[in-house]
């Protein structure tokens, strides 16, 4: 029996142990991981990856703790990634997603997990890639990644999801207008959530026109604007139905195509860069840069001689 197949079994057995260790390994960029990846991939069923994206305190995690409620309720696995990019923001935040899943603490067909980024979000998407397989092939489906949309890397973590919902809330301020514009570039729907607050219905009906009229983005529909209210559950069912909805279209021939390059092409470089920079002298080359004994096209050809 070999060590791929051990695993196999272990985590297909539907222990959440199992698995939590994988994502140790994961994380900790273990070497011994490389010689599983091959089964690991092969073993994933096509789980729906459903990236939730949204500023700080939008309600990400309240909404995908309702969303896993009613998932549930249809007798789905749910697997969840919190990417804690260790931003300003998100001080404390894993141990609040903890107490906000509480809900699903005893409740063995729902996995969640944060995961640190150690410091930077250099390996992040990687990581997150083969804890997604790791959660595949353990039969959850679907499979939530929430990140934090505060930046342009955390955007680009959500993009690795087939789905991406973004969170909004009624009023946001104008300094997070950028931030706004940058997600809804990758919100396959949108939730405006805290629907509760006054002017959610406005806030759903402005970002509605903003939509239609944004143009740019022939090859596909504005996405739809969801009202959401995350602690008493209202729209959420809609948002559940909204998800499973846009799954048929991201598995359409040319969808699928697309998103699964996008996906391939980051996860892949990022890969390779650290693989790379493994076997690479940079400390000699980067005193040469430093001297300008070499030049940078140089030092580059050179490393990957
Ligand atoms: N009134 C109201 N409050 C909400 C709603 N959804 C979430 N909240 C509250 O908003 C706060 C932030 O919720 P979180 O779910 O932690 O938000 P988040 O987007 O995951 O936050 P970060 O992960 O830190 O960016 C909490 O106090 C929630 O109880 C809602 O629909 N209505
Ligand atoms: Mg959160």
């Amino acid at each position: 029996m070999t060590d791929a197949a051990d695993l196999l079994r272990e985590l297909q057995s539907g222990e959440r142990r199992p698995l939590a260790r994988l994502l140790t390994r994961i994380e900790a960029d273990d070497p011994s991981l490389r010689a599983l990846l091959p089964q690991l991939f092969k073993a994933g069923r096509g789980a729906h990856l459903v990236g939730v994206t949204g500023p700080p305190g939008s309600g990400k995690s309240t909404l995908v703790n309702a969303l896993t409620a009613e998932w549930r309720r249809g007798g789905r696995r749910v697997g969840i990634l919190a990417i804690d990019p260790s931003s300003p923001y998100t001080g404390g935040a894993i141990m609040g997603d903890r107490i906000r899943m509480m809900d699903h603490a005893a409740d063995r067909d729902v996995f969640m997990r944060s995961m640190a980024a150690r410091g930077e979000l250099g390996g992040l998407a990687s990581a997150t890639w083969l804890a997604v397989a790791a959660l595949d092939a353990a039969g959850y489906d679907p499979i939530v990644i929430e990140t934090v949309g505060a930046g342009q890397s955390e955007v680009e973590i959500a993009r690795l999801a087939e789905t991406t919902v973004v969170v909004e809330v009624p009023d946001m301020g104008d300094e997070v207008q950028a931030i706004k514009a940058g997600l809804l570039e990758v919100a396959d729907i949108i939730a405006v959530n805290k629907g509760d607050r006054p002017g959610a219905d406005r806030a759903a009906r402005q970002l509605r026109a903003m939509l239609s009229t944004a143009g740019g983005r022939v090859e596909r529909k504005p996405p739809p604007v969801l009202v959401t209210t995350a602690t008493g559950g209202d729209g959420v069912p809609e948002l559940a139905a909204a998800i499973d909805k846009h799954r048929q279209v991201a598995r359409q021939p040319g969808q699928l195509h697309a998103r699964a390059e996008h996906q391939l092409r980051r996860a892949l470089g990022e890969l390779a860069t650290r693989r790379a920079a493994e076997r690479l002298d940079w400390a000699a080359t980067v005193d040469e840069l430093a001297d300008r004994t070499i030049d940078p096209l140089t030092a580059a050809a050179r490393l990957l001689a």
